[in-house]
């Protein structure tokens, strides 16, 4: 025994391999109150696959000072003229960050403070977004086909989906004549 080990886990640069992954597969009917065109998602099909995650989780849920590591794959796709998303979230621990980086194809990372002030940030391979604490945020697939980007947070950090659940961000995203526009959200 010389005490070298072979990792049991690993990231190929776009998928993770090995022991402890959790996966998760988010389809429309997972999706309701996120997107903001009624009709349009009540006609979508609910077994559409919006997004997957996979997780590397090496300590429990919970556990102070540890680090947790995803990949999320966006599908392309829309519900109106709103693209395809992931739910969004602020952090049970409010004041945690978390670091986002592209990985394949096009998308925008949705942000928004407590004030409900609404930014995004465009995302590409090689794009690297450090997301502060006490910042709710949100990623959307613009392009034509897969969209995936990578994810580390702090292992107490947690989700609170309620908010955004209830109300929504502030903004959405929409396409305009092609073009992703952010555009304050009126709900009907
Ligand atoms: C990233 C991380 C995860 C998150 C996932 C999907 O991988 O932020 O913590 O679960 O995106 O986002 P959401 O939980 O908002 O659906
Ligand atoms: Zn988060």
């Amino acid at each position: 025994m010389n005490n070298i080990l072979v990792p049991q886990t690993g990231f190929t640069g776009k998928h993770l391999t090995g022991e402890k992954i959790d996966k998760a597969v988010r389809k429309i009917s997972d999706l309701s109150s996120i997107f903001n065109d009624e009709a349009a998602f009540a006609a979508a099909p609910p077994d559409k696959i919006v997004y997957e995650v996979e997780s590397y989780l090496p300590v429990k849920d919970g556990t102070t000072g540890g680090l947790f590591f995803g990949i999320t794959h966006l599908h392309p796709g829309m519900v109106g003229n709103e693209y395809f998303m992931t739910k969004g979230h602020f952090h049970k621990l409010a004041d945690r960050g978390e670091f986002y980086w592209g990985i394949e194809g096009e998308g925008m990372l949705i942000l928004m403070d407590k004030n409900r002030k609404t930014w995004a940030e465009k995302m590409y391979p090689g794009s690297l977004h450090y997301i502060d604490g006490y910042i709710a945020h949100r990623t959307a697939n613009t392009g034509s086909g897969i969209f995936s980007f990578g994810a580390c947070w702090p292992s107490d950090a947690g989700h609170d989906y309620d908010i955004i659940s209830q109300h929504g961000f502030s903004k959405i995203l929409v396409e305009e004549n092609g073009t992703p526009v952010l555009i304050d959200r009126v709900k009907d």
